[in-house]
């Protein structure tokens, strides 16, 4: 593979781990390369209101070819820029840089990334799509105004997968649906993912505003749907069911903040931006034409269960698969 696909094949590998994470921002990627083609950092846009993807790879570009680790655990946006700039001393003049997403040319929580880039002086971008927040959009244009060579639309269409979930938010919910499922297809009879594909799921649920359930599961199961394990805040609850004779002591009831809901039908998605979908066969068919992704964890192991999602017929396009301790497909319906 040629160094720049491959740098930009290793930018939206990284952003994906993101997917969602950064919400309401988008999942973006970055890579440094250097003149003779290796790989110098990476960097991935992680939380909103943290640094951009370009100024993590910046800042790990800087300490490796500088020896100067002042900024090695510094994850601070506006301080991060501040010291590239004063620090610099050319060291980025034969630099070039693999983005998923053109820079920005807007101060918003963090300052322009485009503005950073061009004040240091890198030598060639290659980027795979312009920023359709038009506050953000025309980082590219800054770039190229001062004379730094820029490639658009490497790799788009994969960079416009990335972005899917952003646009969608920007003006309607997005919505997808979650489960885990053991290498037999089955998905119950305890737990099932990984302690790290459970505490992603618990990520996930921190930036998600609403979690859609059936209540059977709910009946059954008698879950939380909080987002404990990462400490963070649990998201409002609709349980999608036809009777509302629930047990108030199942604890998702009582926790803080949290507004939970039950009716027979998806209305009150609408309310709400990113919203995450978790049951069985009945949830998956009911849920179908509110849902644009679907998330699956599949854990190595056999045996344990009995119930799958096998009645159901789909046909999935993979938009990203991950292979850690468990599989972790992102997908949409063909
Ligand atoms: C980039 N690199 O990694 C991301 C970008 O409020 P801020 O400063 O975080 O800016 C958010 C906007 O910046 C976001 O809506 C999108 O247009 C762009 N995101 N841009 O150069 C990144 N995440
Ligand atoms: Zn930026």
């Amino acid at each position: 593979m040629k160094t720049t696909a491959h740098a930009m094949k290793l930018a939206l590998d990284l952003a994906w781990d993101y997917q969602l994470l950064t919400f309401p921002n988008p999942a973006v990627g970055a890579v440094c390369i250097s003149a003779d083609g290796a790989i110098l950092s990476v960097g991935a846009h992680k939380v909103a209101g943290g640094p951009h993807a370009e100024v993590y790879a910046l800042r790990d570009a800087y300490s490796l070819l500088s020896g100067d680790n002042t900024l090695a655990e510094c994850y601070d946006a506006h301080t991060i820029h501040d010291y590239l700039r004063t620090h610099h001393n050319n060291i980025f003049n034969s630099v070039s840089m693999a983005v998923t997403l053109e820079p920005c040319s807007h101060s918003g929580k963090t300052p322009s990334c485009a503005l950073l880039i061009r004040d240091l002086g890198i030598k060639e971008l290659f980027i795979a799509c312009k920023d359709p927040n038009p506050q953000a959009a025309n980082g590219g244009k800054i770039l190229e105004d001062a004379g730094i060579k820029c490639t658009f639309e490497v790799m788009e269409s994969e960079g416009q997968k990335l972005l899917e979930p952003f646009i969608k938010w920007q003006n309607s919910p997005f919505v997808f649906f979650k489960w885990a499922q053991r290498l037999d297809g089955t998905i119950d009879n305890g737990i099932i993912s990984s302690e790290m594909s459970r505490k992603h799921v618990h990520a996930l649920r921190e930036q998600c505003d609403l979690i859609v359930i059936g209540g059977n599961t709910v009946r059954h199961d008698r879950p939380s749907l909080d987002a404990r394990l990462v400490n963070g805040k649990a998201p409002d609850v609709l349980i999608y069911s036809q009777k509302s004779d629930f047990d108030i002591t199942i604890p998702l009831f009582s926790i803080p903040n949290r507004q939970v809901f039950i009716a027979s039908d998806f209305e009150r998605i609408k309310e709400y931006r990113l919203v995450m979908i978790e049951g069985g066969v009945g949830m998956f068919e009911a849920s179908r034409e509110v849902c644009d992704w679907y998330l699956s964890y599949i854990a190595p192991k056999i045996g344990g269960g009995l119930q799958t999602l096998g009645i159901i017929t789909e046909d999935f396009e993979v938009l990203h698969a991950k292979i850690t301790d468990n599989i972790i497909l992102w997908m949409k319906k063909k």
